[in-house]
């Protein structure tokens, strides 16, 4: 298949660009100096994208007229304008299921570290205060008897809820429809299951439909044991509002792994105690992110080789 030209905007993990280079051939946006007179000179060939990052429109589909397939990184498509794609009839792929089992641990984690202070604690301890000033304080909060609040019980939400209940949690749901064969309560709006716990989890897709959905009404229906934990998208939180509410006690504290505006993060935030961030880590070990990348390799190889791609996004399937 040397003779497929796949256009690559940024550089990917080893085992993506070795098998690329072995099968296919590459062409490297992010070497070019020029990169419109590069577009302009190899953009006609492009027939595949390995995206591992930026994004993708009706602007860079037009660059690439003949592209077929986007095979992206990550399970989240919110970069890419799938109606765009669609339009111009160029299929797009992800890397959903293989992560979802380490975004969970993450997610737990990030959970105890927020609710119990952990960092904070280590924090400490490296400054020399517990030998200096004596032990840190007392966490004001703690995870027994909490209520989860998942806002997106997918592959990973679901993965979340069963660590959850061997936590000794309660779990609740909230998704645009109540699932089958799920026993955990389900709530019709974002605003109820807000009010019906004290720990929110978001872990829903990016995108217009759900931009800001946790809002200052969503956060007041937290309450002030609140703690917002996000391992979806930035975009889901009105960080402004967050930021208002975690000030003035609306909510406890936060636990962050996703930002609106990554990889810049308001240092309102990172002065605030009771918060908890992490730099977009969620999937982040070399085994899973290998996982990943070998998906990205499989969905270009099955698409040239069979005309079927291995993990088309929902809308293409
Ligand atoms: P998934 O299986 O598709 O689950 C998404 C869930 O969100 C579904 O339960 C869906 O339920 C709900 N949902 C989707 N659109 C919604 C909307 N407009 N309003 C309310 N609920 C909505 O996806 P997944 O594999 O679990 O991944 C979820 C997300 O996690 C990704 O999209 C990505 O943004 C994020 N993620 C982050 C990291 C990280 O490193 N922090 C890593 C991986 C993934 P309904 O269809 O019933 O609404
Ligand atoms: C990745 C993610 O870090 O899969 C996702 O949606 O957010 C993460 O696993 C990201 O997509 C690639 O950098």
């Amino acid at each position: 298949m040397t003779n497929i030209d796949i256009l690559m905007p940024r550089p990917m993990l080893p085992i993506v660009q070795e098998q690329l280079d072995a099968t296919f051939t590459v062409h490297r946006l992010y070497e070019a100096e020029d990169k419109d007179a590069f577009l302009a000179d190899i953009g006609g060939r492009i027939r595949g994208v390995a995206l591992g990052g930026g994004r993708i429109n009706k602007g860079i589909l037009a660059k690439t007229p003949n592209v077929e397939i986007v095979s992206s990184f990550g399970v989240g498509y919110d970069h890419i304008n799938v109606d765009d794609c669609l339009a111009a009839n160029v299929l797009v792929t992800h890397t959903p299921d293989v992560l979802t089992e380490e975004v969970a641990d993450t997610a737990l984690g990030l959970m105890l570290m927020t609710v119990r202070e952990f960092g904070q604690a280590e924090n400490w301890l490296r400054a020399g205060k517990w030998s200096g000033k004596g032990n840190y304080p007392l966490s004001g909060a703690t995870l027994q008897d909490r209520t989860l609040g998942i806002f997106g019980l997918g592959r990973i939400g679901k993965a979340i809820a069963k660590r959850a209940e061997a936590f000794g949690l309660k779990v609740h749901y909230y998704g645009r429809n109540k699932q089958d064969g799920v026993t955990y309560p389900y709530h019709a709006t974002l605003k109820e299951l807000a009010a019906a716990c004290d720990t929110l989890m978001i872990v829903a897709p990016g995108g217009a439909e759900t931009e800001h959905a946790v809002s200052t009404e969503v956060l007041e229906a937290l309450g002030p044991d609140g703690v917002v934990i996000n391992v979806g998208r930035g975009s889901v939180i009105d960080e402004t509002a967050l930021i208002k509410a975690l000030e003035n006690g609306t909510i406890y504290g936060a636990g962050l792994d996703v930002f609106e505006n990554e990889p810049q993060v308001p240092e309102k935030l990172m002065q605030l105690d009771r918060v908890t961030l992490l730099p977009h880590v969620g999937s982040a070990s070399q085994a899973t992110r290998n996982a990943m990348g070998q998906r990205v390799v499989d969905n270009l190889k099955s698409w040239f080789e069979t005309g079927r791609a291995v993990s088309p996004v929902p809308e293409m399937k």
